[in-house]
């Protein structure tokens, strides 16, 4: 896979020099290119930005240094060997939701192309363009307000490179990922544990070190459950109750949930004494 990154700051890109995405780079599995948008501008000052057509707060990113870094950043990757076009990807607080889905489909495509913006954005102008010649995804990594898109950028390159065959290793594989596709695709991960058995007086739960694994099976997956209801409720109001058994039933119902007319999870109402 190859990632470019076109930014007014390279600088903040420096994380995918390490850890997973640095390594995925230093074995070959990726190829990253960070690009200063501002080796695009010809004026003294090497403007980006200007003030809002209409009127309103704040600066719009100019459509000029965009598009030619754009197609300086396609063409060198065409000439580096990549056979399809990109992806290009723009981060933005109006995109539609970046998920594990996006994740995973945008790990299967050869080549993506992130332009982080700043100020209030980019000239609208720019996404018409290269949507008419690329596919280009407008995503958010999620409902608050950033100063910019690079960390986004570094959010989902993380999610994505994460993804690739043979990036993670087996001790860290993802098939149980809360979110990834399965049987628990629906719950959040209970509690883990490590060694030593008693820390600080706090010990493991018996049932753990226990060596029954039905029990340890059922006891993580009322964990999970309890942490969903307690965390994400709204994944509990999603979930079809017909991916679930017996035993799941009677632990939601003992955390107040019960189904509805309509075959849904929902709060049965407090009940409370006089
Ligand atoms: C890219 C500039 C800053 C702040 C206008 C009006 C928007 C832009 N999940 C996410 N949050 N934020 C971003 C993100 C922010 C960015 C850029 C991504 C480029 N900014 C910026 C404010 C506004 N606001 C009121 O509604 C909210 C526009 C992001 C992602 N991905």
């Amino acid at each position: 896979m190859r990632l470019d990154v076109i930014t007014i700051f390279p600088e903040y890109l420096e994380p995918l020099n390490v850890s997973l995405v640095g390594k995925a780079r230093a074995r070959g599995q990726l190829d990253v290119g960070v690009h200063d948008l501002r080796a695009w501008t010809h004026d003294r000052h090497h403007t980006v930005d200007d003030t809002p057509y209409g009127g309103g707060p704040g600066m719009v990113m100019k459509p000029e240094p965009w598009g030619e870094a754009l197609d300086a950043v396609i063409d060198a990757g065409r000439d580096a060997g990549q056979a399809q076009p990109p992806v290009i990807i723009v981060p933005t607080p109006s995109g539609r939701p970046f998920t594990q889905e996006q994740a995973a489909d945008l790990s299967a495509r050869p080549w993506l192309v992130f332009t982080p913006a700043r100020y209030e954005g980019i000239d609208r102008r720019v996404i018409e363009e290269y949507s008419a010649r690329y596919e280009v995804r407008e995503l958010s990594i999620g409902d608050y307000v950033l100063a910019g898109g690079e960390a986004p950028v570094l959010v989902m390159a993380e999610a994505i490179v994460r993804l690739l065959p043979g990036v993670l290793g087996n001790a860290e594989s993802h098939r149980d990922d809360s979110f990834a596709a399965g049987a628990m695709a629906d719950l959040l991960e209970g509690p883990v544990y490590t060694k030593p058995p008693a820390w600080r007086d706090r010990t493991v739960p018996g049932v753990l070190v226990g060596g029954h694994h039905g029990k340890i099976a059922r006891w993580r997956r009322d964990q999970a459950l309890a942490r969903t209801a307690a965390h994400r409720p709204d994944l509990i109001r999603r979930c079809d109750p017909a991916t679930l058994d017996q035993h799941d039933l009677r632990t939601l119902a003992e955390l107040g949930w019960t189904l509805t007319d309509e075959g849904r999870f929902g709060r049965a109402a407090p009940r409370v004494e006089e």
